[in-house]
């Protein structure tokens, strides 16, 4: 009994061990090639688009731990396994970590952008491990004294489960050094940005009252879709964007490269083509970056073809982008920062693209590290393949914040109110509210903060008891009025005038 305790101690000290010596590795080269994490973005990446999508709807976003944690589950079974086989076919034990190894370092490989050195890492996880397997079997463990099955005696057994102990607690020592350096080249709040030149006045205050949207949304409270079951890890030292295609010259850009360009700070309401009416799928935030025209100046694109940016995140997922809107002169823009910070995680670290007034499905690539000048008819994106429009402006569209659906309120003076936008029609010029389906009344508008920014909107409404239906639309400057016509978001947006039915007690 005690043997093979002793055994198992054996095998997860070598996997131990040679995880924490690969995640060192990693940490100093490649921080998203570490071996168990590079084998879990595979897992997901490779996970069918269908079963990806159910996933998120079941367990939300948040389960990259719940996967890596499988796979470390995983390593650690096989691991045991490994230390109990060694016993008396020490070699096959160790063939076992050789197969853990090369798994760990074909995940790496098979990384769209991948390089010989991601492999490294986990190469290095596998020699450790084989060697700290052999260290407890042939030097302490009595094998080189005792021929045949192992006879040791209870010492041993006890000095061996000491050593193995002595093992994983040095490795829980280094696992914690490189979890520390990888997160310096991996997390935001590491990066010291740039101030840009090109800034906005500040934005104003907005309108504070209770249940209104505020002007600015947080990092924390922006709404975030995309594709992914997990963050992707990138490392700002190693990333690049490429831009290749129909290009004059191809250019490779690092963060610093990007950062020493010059800068511009605009303040822009993101929106997804998914939002219903009335949803919250729509964020406003002030975007760092630098000119997407700049960007593609470097490459010199005046004799192309391409009709198209297809762009490419970190991951291979892609996302085209109608090029004469990207460059008509709106303030596109390969962003870096958002909200005075660096890009949070969640929203493209280390740099995302951001076309004011297209979906964030057309526009908006996060993680991006490819732009590809290409044409419809050549290359299609993952939502164009999947009969999503091509070409997807924002509708304007108007959101009831207050009072919330179904909800009493007493009666007298009620506030109702919301935001607006209408970012692809020269910004809101008004918003109306109807209630009870009265003509359409024009409301109180909040600070203008430019065109592609959300304004908010009040109405102080004398509420009478009883109950009652608001409806609320956007006027935009070009004097379009949000469409009174019911459409779901599939293929370019959802349409309609939301209404709210509130009692008035
Ligand atoms: N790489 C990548 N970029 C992406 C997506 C994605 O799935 N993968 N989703 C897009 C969609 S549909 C939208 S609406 C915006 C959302 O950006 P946010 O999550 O920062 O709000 O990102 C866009 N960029
Ligand atoms: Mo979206």
């Amino acid at each position: 009994m005690e043997h093979s305790l002793r055994d198992v101690a054996g095998g997860i000290a070598a996997a131990v061990a040679g995880v924490a010596v690969g995640d060192v590795v990693a940490a100093l080269t490649r921080p998203d090639a570490a071996p168990i994490l590079v084998v879990g973005t595979q897992v997901i990446d490779l996970t069918p688009t269908p079963v990806k999508e159910w996933a998120i709807a079941q367990f939300g976003t948040a389960d990259k731990p719940i996967l890596v944690g499988s796979v470390a589950a995983v390593t650690l079974v096989a691991a045991a396994a490994a230390g109990i086989l060694a016993r008396r076919h020490l070699w096959t034990a160790a063939g076992v970590f050789v197969a853990l190894g090369a798994v760990a370092a074909l995940a790496a490989l098979l990384r769209p952008g991948a390089q010989f050195i991601d492999a490294i890492p986990s190469a290095a996880t596998a020699v450790v491990a084989i060697a700290v397997l052999v260290l407890l079997h042939r030097g302490i463990g009595g094998r080189s004294r005792a021929a045949g099955p192992v006879t040791a005696g209870d010492g041993t057994t006890r000095r061996t489960l000491l050593l193995s102990a002595a093992v994983i607690l040095v490795a829980a020592g280094v696992e914690t050094a490189a979890r520390r350096i990888a997160s310096r080249r991996t997390t935001p709040a590491d990066v010291v940005l740039p101030i840009a030149k090109d800034v906005p006045r500040p934005l104003p205050e907005g309108v504070e009252a209770r249940g209104i949207t505020p002007f600015r949304t947080g990092n924390a409270e922006f709404y975030r879709v995309d594709t992914r079951l997990s963050l992707p890890t990138v490392d700002i030292d190693t990333w690049r964007l490429t831009i290749d295609g129909d290009v004059g010259r191809l250019v490779t850009l690092s963060f610093e490269d990007l950062a020493a360009m010059p800068l511009i700070e605009r303040d822009i309401t993101l929106t997804c083509v998914s939002n219903e009416v009335g949803g919250r799928y729509v964020g406003g935030a002030r975007w760092l970056g630098v000119r997407l025209s700049d960007v593609l100046d470097r490459a010199d694109i005046r004799r192309s073809s391409a009709d198209q940016i297809l762009s490419t995140d970190v991951a291979g997922m892609t996302i085209s982008t109608p090029l004469s809107i990207a460059l008509d002169g709106r303030d596109s823009m390969i962003a870096i920062g958002m909200n005075g910070e660096p890009l949070p995680r969640e929203h493209g670290f280390p740099a995302r693209l951001i076309v004011p007034g297209l979906y964030g499905f057309v526009g908006a690539t996060k993680w991006i590290t490819r732009m590809t000048l290409t044409t419809y008819a050549r290359q299609n994106a993952y939502w164009t393949k999947r009969g999503w429009a091509t070409d997807a402006p924002i509708k304007p569209s108007s959101r009831i914040d207050t009072p919330r659906p179904f909800e009493t309120v007493r009666s007298g003076m009620v506030t109702v109110g919301g935001i607006a936008w209408a970012q692809d029609s020269g910004g809101v010029a008004a918003v109306e509210v109807s209630i009870d389906d009265a003509p359409w009344q024009t409301v109180t508008l909040g600070p203008t903060a430019g065109q592609d920014y959300w304004r908010q909107w009040f109405l102080r409404w004398k509420a009478a008891p009883g109950r009652h239906t608001i409806a609320a639309r956007a006027v935009a400057a070009n004097g379009s009025t949000q469409s009174a016509t019911r459409a779901t978001p599939f293929p370019d947006g959802s349409s309609g005038i939301q209404r709210v039915v509130v009692t008035v007690a």
